[in-house]
């Protein structure tokens, strides 16, 4: 599909893990692609192979790629005014821009109001005024808290328990409301653990992939916290990256919430134990007190997604870790 004709596809937090796989994608597809990055931690380098899109413009009629870096719960107006009045309106939205640490919500809560949730509020204010024909959010499976039963379904009751889960909910709700109340066709995405290249390992709360692909690659200890037999669904980026545009560029699933995951769980043992083996390079597995306040066993449901978007995660995890530890220099 090409589609140079059509409207441009805004990726606010393109420059982050998930939004650079985002517009790898989009600009395989053909379209004009701007994307809206604060820099807080995104990473130029995550768009470099797609810099020289930037030279076309938006005056030609291949694929392009324009940046502008702005505080999305801030400025984007002003930042998307001189764009759209030279190339035209904004079709589509990818909202992705975050705060993206559970951790730092505890600590500093106002910092998440701000930017995960009055961040959702300026984009959909946006939409609203430019008639934006599609808003697809990255939500997440904070938003569900302890669960009694699983898989985790959609109609889960929420029960977030930290101000990143409450804001990401209060996101959804909003979003539901832009909707049913201003006509602004919108769909929240409930990631569950998302995975693969260019994810940063570098804090003590980063996905614990990238932690152990990072110290798998060096032959460093795999430190398990607690006993290990915790659970997680580990979703490949590349298929999350497709899930998020379909939503966005087609017109199904308007007012639908979500889950992005597998369906499949597995124990950090498993997890840490088929690292260790895909690097061959000696990490033993070692093992730390559990972390306290975390949930013990998570995996999604994905009747709902397939339904409405015809989404399967398509990656098997050994893929998708091949993928990933070859991305950092960690198998060959
Ligand atoms: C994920 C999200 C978080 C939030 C949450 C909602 C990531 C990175 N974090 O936290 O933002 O959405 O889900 O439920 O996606 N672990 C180790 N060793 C390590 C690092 C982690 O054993 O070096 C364990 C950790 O204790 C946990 C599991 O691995 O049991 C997954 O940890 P995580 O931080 O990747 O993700 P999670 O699910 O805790």
């Amino acid at each position: 599909m090409t589609s140079t004709s059509a409207g441009i596809v805004v990726v606010t937090g393109g420059a982050g893990f998930i939004g650079s796989h985002v517009v790898e994608r989009l600009i395989g597809l053909g379209r004009r692609v701007v994307v809206i990055d604060d820099f807080r931690t995104g990473k130029r380098a995550n768009l470099a192979p797609w810099a020289d899109r930037a030279r076309f413009g938006f005056a030609g009629t291949e694929p392009a790629l324009e940046v502008l870096t702005v505080d999305v719960a801030e400025g984007i107006f002003a930042a998307l005014a001189p764009v759209t009045a030279r190339f035209g309106p904004v079709e589509r939205v990818i909202h992705l821009a975050a705060q993206v640490s559970v951790v730092a919500s505890v600590e500093n809560p106002l910092v998440d109001v701000h930017v995960n949730y009055r961040g959702t509020v300026q984009v959909l204010e946006y939409a609203r005024a430019a008639g934006v024909r599609k808003v697809a959010f990255a939500s997440s499976s904070a938003v569900y808290g302890d669960v009694d039963e699983l898989p985790v379904r959609e109609a889960t009751p929420c029960q977030p328990l930290s101000p990143y889960g409450i804001d990401k909910y209060a996101s959804e709700k909003m979003l539901h409301y832009y909707s049913a109340v201003h006509g602004v066709p919108t769909t929240a995405l409930r990631f569950f653990n998302v995975y693969g290249p260019r994810q940063d390992p570098s804090s003590p709360y980063s996905g614990v992939i990238s932690i152990f692909a990072d110290r798998g690659r060096d032959g460093r200890d795999l430190t398990i916290f607690g006993d290990g037999e915790q659970t997680r669904d580990f979703v490949y980026v590349g298929d999350v990256a497709r899930a998020v545009v379909d939503a966005a560029l087609g017109d199904a699933g308007d007012r639908a919430v979500l889950n992005v995951g597998t369906s499949r769980e597995i124990t950090i043992n498993e997890l840490a134990t088929t690292i260790a083996g895909l690097c061959g390079r000696g990490s033993r597995i070692v093992h730390a007190p559990a972390r306290s306040g975390e949930i013990v066993r998570s995996v999604a449901a994905v009747d709902r997604a397939r339904e409405v978007l015809g989404f399967t995660a398509a990656t098997s995890l050994t893929d998708g870790l091949r993928e990933t530890l070859r991305s950092v220099g960690a198998m060959a």
